[in-house]
């Protein structure tokens, strides 16, 4: 059965239920969204769905205050080379909306997680405690983290439990990476309730180091009017969770006041389950200068917009104009279409902060030295390898609803589903044959896009960079190499939280 179809059979059946339903004092909205929780539940997520809830007003959390940077996890330990912390996930209360209070889940209180500064080659040990009423998990993402430390699924630690993790940097590694909850189906709920930090590793011998930096982290939120974290409804499941806040180090459309000497550094971390930010910044030009895996190997300058799928970083240089103005600038995420189910609209344009040039002059001259990072020769694909993204529907009973697969297969814990061998360079094939954007993610190590094919049509990447997780439009091919090179079972999946929750993963044996 077709989308469509699929769709109209929905509408059919939703017509019937509710005839025979109460009426119930909800929007159209509501009333549809209802209809359809009973027609079209996740096999995998039965019980797990909520009826639609009246949701706070988009201005119910204040927006303008001045833009803080996230709170850092503190070191444990003086002297440099070891960082040793202790994260505690667990419920908390805190006031986003005047006058209410919400119950969110969070590492040390903070709201995101605090974040992690390390320096590369370190050693590190963070002891998690888990408070949460489940079991959890900590995924360094896009961290080279030995197997057993990487908080695959299958080593959930459980709700009143603890565990430590221990692993240690590589020297020539740096940027802006993140952590996050892994457990078994229950990732995408615990990234919503709050539970996502920053991790940034620094080298010594970073070339923009001289620039003003921030940090700014992104995250999505959905309020109901009452001021809690509703759980996902089917919408969700299918398209991927989107709230009506989209916060930036917690805080609802801040002020960000610009360095007086006209060039800023802002590395951005994408930790919302499935919206995507397709950053402008009007009448700006921004220079992108890092991804997932930190610097390219050159500044890509003179850029109008940068996309950032769920899960990516990106490091961008912003320069002020000279044209001092006392309207601050928006920094926007642009409406972007990525396929969406059920007649969802088209991502609204989001304002994610508030930009004040007043005080800047424009730099002179801007500067970005030529080459970030000598970029080393990688070996010939020595091995092939292919995964195919796709949905599928059923109308079968007890088993209505979307299924998001991976080479035509749901997740398995107990199945291996590729084989590879340390440190043997390969090259995969990526297939996204479904009708939306899928950011596809693969655990223990980053790779390089090689090309992109669409139509027929393929385009070599411009520039080098690495990645952890990359975009796959609706038809796209993607063509990576990679390398891994740590033994054990690695996780590569959907990286909207719901796909994954819902079996769009695999697990790759390295041996
Ligand atoms: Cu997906």
């Amino acid at each position: 059965m077709d989308r469509r179809n699929f769709f109209a059979g929905l509408a059919g059946l939703s017509t019937l239920a509710w005839t025979g339903a109460p009426l119930r004092a909800k929007g159209t909205m509501n009333v549809a969204m209802d209809n359809m929780s009973g027609m079209a539940k996740m096999p995998a997520m039965n019980g797990m769905d909520a009826p639609a809830q009246r949701l706070a007003a988009t201005d119910a959390i204040p927006i303008g205050g001045v833009l803080q940077p996230p709170r850092v996890l503190q070191n444990e330990i003086s002297g440099t080379g070891k960082f040793k912390a202790t994260l505690v996930a667990a419920p908390a209360r805190v006031s986003l909306v005047p006058g209410q209070t919400t119950e969110i889940w969070s590492y040390n209180g903070s709201f995101p997680g605090p974040l992690i500064e390390l320096t590369a080659g370190d050693e590190v040990e963070i002891n998690l405690h888990n408070r949460l009423p489940q079991a959890t998990t900590i995924h360094w993402h896009g961290l080279p983290v030995p197997a057993d430390q990487d908080g695959n699924p299958s080593d959930a630690v459980p709700a009143g439990g603890s565990r430590v993790y221990r692993f240690t940097l590589p020297t020539d590694i740096s940027g802006l990476y993140w952590y996050h909850p892994h457990p078994h189906k229950q990732s995408a709920e615990q990234v919503y309730r709050g539970l996502a930090g920053p991790i940034l590793v620094r080298t010594k011998d970073d070339p923009l180091a001289a620039l003003p930096e921030r940090v700014l982290a992104i995250t999505d939120l959905r309020l109901t009017a009452d001021g809690a974290i509703p759980a996902n409804d089917t919408m969700d499941w299918m398209n991927g969770r989107e709230g009506q806040f989209v916060l930036v180090n917690g805080q609802h459309r801040p002020k960000l006041v610009f360095d007086a000497n006209g060039q800023e550094r802002w590395r951005i971390l994408n930790a919302t389950n499935a919206r995507y930010l397709r950053l402008q910044l009007p009448g700006h030009s921004l220079a992108l200068v890092g991804t997932d895996g930190g610097p390219l190997e050159r500044a890509q300058i003179g850029l109008r917009e940068i996309l950032v799928a769920p899960a990516q970083r990106v490091d961008v240089v912003v320069y002020a104009t000279g044209q001092r103005s006392m309207s601050p600038s928006p920094l926007l995420a642009a409406p972007y279409n990525r396929g969406k189910m059920g007649g969802a609209a088209e991502d609204a344009p989001v304002q994610l902060l508030d930009v004040l040039f007043s005080t800047t002059r424009a730099p002179s001259p801007p500067t970005l030295p030529p080459v970030l990072r000598s970029w080393p020769q990688w070996p010939a694909a020595a091995v092939q390898k292919r995964v195919v993204m796709s949905e599928s529907m059923s109308m079968a009973k007890g088993q209505q609803g979307m299924q998001f697969l991976l080479n035509g297969k749901s997740f398995d814990m107990a199945r291996v589903d590729l084989i590879s061998e340390m440190g043997v360079t390969e090259e995969w094939t990526i297939v996204n044959d479904s009708d939306m954007d899928h950011p596809f993610h693969i655990h223990g190590t980053q790779f390089l896009v090689v090309e992109r094919e669409i139509g027929g049509q393929i385009r070599k990447e411009t520039f080098r960079a690495l990645y952890d997780t990359v975009n796959l439009k609706s038809q796209e091919t993607v063509r990576i190499k990679i390398v891994q090179t740590m033994k054990g079972i690695r996780m590569f999946h959907c990286h909207l939280l719901e796909h994954e929750d819902l079996g769009m993963m695999g697990r790759l044996n390295v041996i």
